[in-house]
């Protein structure tokens, strides 16, 4: 009986919703049948929201409750317990128009949402109006600030958080609904030498051997002034980021490194996520004022060629020039940028793409209209793992945990281990342009990264090779003689075939896994050339008075070749760099 009337009242409202969803035109005409007034949203009706929509979103969380309460565990991929972590509620419901889900950007879950068929609006940052921003800098500044920092992702929050702890008033624009950037989606690590995790799992490294690591991975056309500061700060970068409250105690190895030295949280979660939810509650602790939905479109000099502010298009308060000494770049690369990509190198035209919506080269774009230099601008880095049929990033950890990597018909053809330009070319050489990580049970349990893959379906399971092989499409007796090769190589620390240097693990205990990966874009080592205050320089390399950059925007610290680890580590020594010495220029007497 009791079931029975439960029951009856969830149809209910399950009807009522649905009887009101289908009368209603979009969410705000849904609230509005349901009795809610605008006030419900808006504070004051009619009048547009800040550009961040936090009145809307405190509204939201009021009535619905906030991500925790949300979360819903009979859900196989629920939307409310994502890496996002804690974004706006509006970043994916909208109120007068189509509702958008954001995890089908990179995912292949064809997640549905209420009102995604409501009026579809042309985006508000579908243009760059340049007749507006141009009365925008004829208008003058509505506002003062000491530092504007364009782009939340990982090196944006530490240079604002760097600055701000500095003394300087700091605005962060971010055009996003949501913060994070491509930082938000790195799933390894920062790489960092002389840490305390270092000496406690008993690795002996050195900045003489980072410093090496990164230039032979970059092919030696890094600069080395760069390098040095990266690997000399790269210890310091971590406690840093532990005492914004970022966990990195674990320790493993990526590819091109000859010891383990990229630190990542210690339960297993993906390091940007992490890092990137501890930046933001960090940035709200010392009052970073971040403004969502703010696109920078263009930077403004003076005629002794200095920065003196910026153009921003906000979502509702339409364009407006922000005065200030210092600006900071960090708005990541052009990863996402499907002109650019074919422009800069036309051999991957039409490549997948592990990078986030938002890397499209605007601050590359901007910097170059106001006279900065590039460095490499045209070197762009293929990363091997990207899973087939979605845009996610099988990370380089799986392979340093001890995945070995197989063609289609069950064969090694390089080191694991090998930098990621080298094994992208040797996967394109494969048949079908693709390959197998194949791994066991004991690295299920070790690296915890892979359950998440798991979820998400990425991954083949069997309890025996030749199971595996059937499940896959690769060669039954190939497959077992590739890992029964492996496992005596493994064994005597001799990897005769491809001098892969470390073999954590075997491949021996069942179940037996399998993911389909392929090259894909993943990060742009071009860009703004920097030195080493993270000062931007224009072509005749002296630094553009009040321009810093930081992280992905910039060139010169990867060289043509980025090894994995070294993004965060980019992000947190030069984002914290670009901040203290924006902070000093602006407030110098
Ligand atoms: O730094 C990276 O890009 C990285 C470590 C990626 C990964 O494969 O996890």
């Amino acid at each position: 009986m009791k079931f029975a009337v439960l029951s009856g009242l969830i149809l209910a409202c399950l009807v009522g919703v649905n009887n009101a969803e289908a009368n209603a035109n979009d969410l705000a005409s849904f609230h509005k049948d349901k009795g809610d007034g605008c006030k419900t949203c808006h504070q004051t009706p009619g009048k547009v929201a800040d550009d961040s929509e936090n009145y809307i979103n405190t509204q939201c969380k009021s009535c619905h409750g906030d991500y925790a309460a949300l979360k819903n565990p009979k859900l196989k991929i629920d939307p409310h317990d994502s890496h996002l972590g804690d974004i706006n509620c509006t970043s994916c419901h909208k109120g007068h128009e189509q509702s958008k889900v954001y995890c089908n950007e990179c995912h292949s879950f064809d997640l549905k949402i209420p009102f995604n068929d409501a009026k579809k609006k042309e985006a508000w940052d579908a243009k760059w109006d340049q007749q507006k921003i141009q009365q925008a800098i004829a208008k003058g500044p509505v506002e003062s600030t000491d530092v504007v920092i364009i782009g939340a992702g990982s090196a944006g929050y530490n240079a604002a958080i760097a600055a701000k702890q500095a003394g300087a008033k700091v605005i962060l624009v971010e055009k996003a609904p949501f913060s994070g950037g491509n930082s938000m989606l790195a799933a390894g690590g920062m790489n960092a030498v002389g840490t305390p995790q270092q000496k406690a799992h008993h690795v002996e490294d050195k900045v003489e051997w980072f410093v090496e690591d990164t230039m032979k991975g970059g092919r030696y056309a890094n600069d080395p002034k760069l390098v040095e500061i990266l690997a000399e700060q790269s210890a310091a970068g971590v406690k840093w980021l532990e005492s914004l409250g970022v966990n990195m105690d674990d320790l493993k190895r990526s590819g091109g490194a000859r010891v383990d030295r990229t630190h990542r949280p210690a339960d297993g979660r993906s390091a940007g996520p992490t890092i990137i939810q501890a930046l933001r509650k960090a940035a709200d602790k010392y009052g970073v004022e971040t403004r969502l939905n703010s696109r920078a479109e263009k930077l403004v000099v003076n005629d002794d060629h200095q920065i003196v502010g910026v153009v921003v298009h906000g979502k509702h308060s339409g364009y407006y020039m922000l005065s200030a000494k210092s600006v900071v770049l960090t708005t990541g690369g052009y990863g996402y940028n499907k002109e650019m990509i074919a422009y800069y190198r036309p051999t991957f035209k039409g490549m997948t793409s592990s990078n986030n919506i938002t890397a499209t080269g605007d601050g590359i774009n901007m910097a170059k209209e106001i006279g900065a230099s590039m460095t490499d601008i045209d070197w762009i880095q293929a990363h091997p793992t990207i899973g087939v049929d979605s845009r996610i990033l099988i990370s380089e950890t799986v392979r340093g945990v001890g995945a070995i990597m197989v063609n289609a018909k069950g064969q090694r053809f390089i080191s694991e281990l090998a930098t990621r330009d080298r094994a992208s070319d040797a996967i394109l050489k494969q048949p079908g342009k693709f390959a197998w990580l194949v791994f066991d049970n004991q690295l299920y349990k070790k690296a915890k990264m892979v359950r998440g893959y798991d979820h998400l379906g990425m991954l083949k399971t069997a309890d025996t090779i030749d199971g595996l092989a059937k499940l896959t499409g690769m060669d039954s007796k190939l497959l077992a003689s590739t890992i029964g090769d492996y496992n005596q190589y493994q064994k005597t620390g001799d990897d005769k075939a491809f001098h892969r240097q470390d073999m954590p693990l075997n491949v021996t205990q069942p179940p037996y896994y399998a993911v389909k990966v392929a090259p894909g874009i993943h990060h742009t080592m071009g860009g703004v050339a920097i030195d080493t205050k993270a000062e931007v320089l224009d072509l005749q390399s002296w630094p553009i008075k009040g321009l810093y950059a930081a992280g992905e925007v910039t060139g010169g610290v990867h060289g043509y070749n980025r090894l994995g680890g070294n993004a965060i580590a980019d992000t947190v020594v030069f984002g914290k760099i670009a901040g203290e010495n924006a902070a000093a220029n602006a407030l110098k007497k």
